[in-house]
């Protein structure tokens, strides 16, 4: 990393790598064989960090790619256990070796430099609590792509395409002093080692700003689905910045027309002739309560905690406030510590169900004073009507509405938007 030369010999060096890793990718089911001699295969014995037999597991569902949702009704506190953390993966996962792993900084840089995982745990690190969440969590699409009826609906589905974690690495802007990033650089575009070679790119100044390329997951190496041995991780934007598996790092003086970006994940405008609306960054303020929430059952009046998440990708949060009245009326909800930006805080609400029909929901307003829309103020936001809004289109991409849950008579409860 040192010299222009050594620099030069890394980088070519990777890119050969960069062809080998390509066949030496491997099935994701080549993963699933059981070897009955080792300590997890017998009742009573355990691998180490296997979650314990019994204990509910999150479900895996598919919809266009491979999607695992985080089952946020357990949840108490921020942090998702890396077990339980969401995946989005366009393609089959890649077994990359970190021995003979690295990825590559290029473009307009004055020396292009390859980075192996040796090369990263000496830089400076640093860690941060950050949550990251799919531009398509929650909104009509999760369900109406997966069959109206096939999906339960419940939180782990309407909002579980998102976590928080402790993410730990190296900032991105040590990264790049290293190769000397030139005048005229403007853009990043970061692509992934998977079979898709999934491509995102970034404003050159957010880079710089707060992103990293982190190897640590919770105090973990990352885990396989999270892009294992070193992905990019962009706080606040939407999770689909972060690219996983990284392979390379390329400085631009312009925005790249990636697939994934610009046609996958663009979302249409109704009001312009549904012509799209592209690089959307920022997740702005949301938050949903999570217990009690729709597929769990209230079984007698009287005390129940009302818990959720809410976050920001502007900053912290502010206040949340939650209504058990369909919205007439709001109380502000306790915040527990930490609260930190861009980060999920847990928030509870003390409240005695009196044996009525209840609605109950929550905002979120964040330290820029932004607050979370309604489904109606969104839909007049995005120039959407009514109808739109159940269409499974992708306009519903960074779906940000106030989610009522209804409870019944019966103490059942339901989704008062897309049941
Ligand atoms: N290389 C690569 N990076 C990727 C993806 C992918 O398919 N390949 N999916 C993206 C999307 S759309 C999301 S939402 C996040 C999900 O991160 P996770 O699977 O670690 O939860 O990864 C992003 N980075
Ligand atoms: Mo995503």
């Amino acid at each position: 990393m040192n010299s222009k030369q050594s620099g030069r010999r890394r980088f070519l060096k990777s890119a050969a790598l960069a062809g080998l890793a390509l066949g030496a990718e491997r099935s994701a089911s080549a993963q699933g064989v059981t070897d009955t001699s080792a300590p997890g295969a017998q009742p009573g014995t355990y691998a180490h960090g296997q979650p314990a037999r019994l204990a509910a597991r999150a479900v895996t569902r598919t919809i266009t790619h491979t999607t695992y949702y985080t089952p946020l009704a357990d949840s108490v506190g921020i942090i998702t256990p890396a077990s339980l953390h969401f995946m989005q993966s366009h393609s089959r996962l890649p077994e990359i070796d970190p021995a003979t792993y690295s990825f590559v900084i290029h473009g307009l840089v004055e020396r292009p430099l390859a980075f192996t995982m040796e090369d990263l745990k000496r830089l400076p690190s640093v860690s941060m609590i950050r949550f990251l969440e799919c531009l398509g969590n929650t909104g009509p699409r999760r369900h109406a792509s997966e069959g109206k009826n096939s999906t339960p609906v419940t939180v782990q589905y309407t909002h579980g395409i998102m976590s928080c974690n402790e993410w730990g690495g190296v900032p991105l802007s040590v990264l790049l002093k290293e190769v000397g990033v030139k005048k005229e650089a403007s853009w990043l575009v970061a692509e992934g080692a998977d079979g898709s070679k999934y491509t995102y790119c970034i404003p050159l100044t957010k880079a710089m700003d707060d992103c990293m390329v982190a190897y640590l997951q919770n105090g973990e190496p990352l885990r396989q689905e999270q892009g294992f041995p070193a992905r990019l991780f962009v706080p606040g934007f939407g999770a689909n910045h972060s690219v996983k598996w990284l392979r390379r790092l390329m400085i631009t003086d312009e925005p790249y027309m990636t697939w994934d970006q610009s046609v996958h994940h663009a979302a249409s405008r109704v009001d312009l002739g549904n012509n799209s609306r592209w690089f959307n960054f920022v997740w702005p303020p949301k938050s949903v309560i999570t217990r009690p929430s729709a597929g769990l059952k209230l079984n007698a009046p009287g005390y129940y905690e009302i818990t959720g998440l809410a976050w920001s990708g502007w900053g912290k949060v502010r206040k949340v406030d939650v209504s058990v009245d369909g919205g007439k009326s709001w109380k502000e909800a306790k915040l527990q510590d930490p609260i930190l930006p861009m980060a999920h805080t847990r928030f509870n609400f003390d409240w005695t169900w009196n044996g009525e029909e209840a609605v109950i929901m929550s905002r979120c307003t964040d330290d820029q004073g932004e607050v979370q829309p309604t489904l109606a103020e969104l839909n007049r936001h995005w120039g959407r009507t009514e109808k739109d809004r159940l269409e499974p289109i992708s306009n519903t991409h960074y779906w940000n509405a106030i989610q009522p849950w209804k409870i019944a008579k019966d103490g059942s409860i339901t989704d008062v938007l897309f049941a």
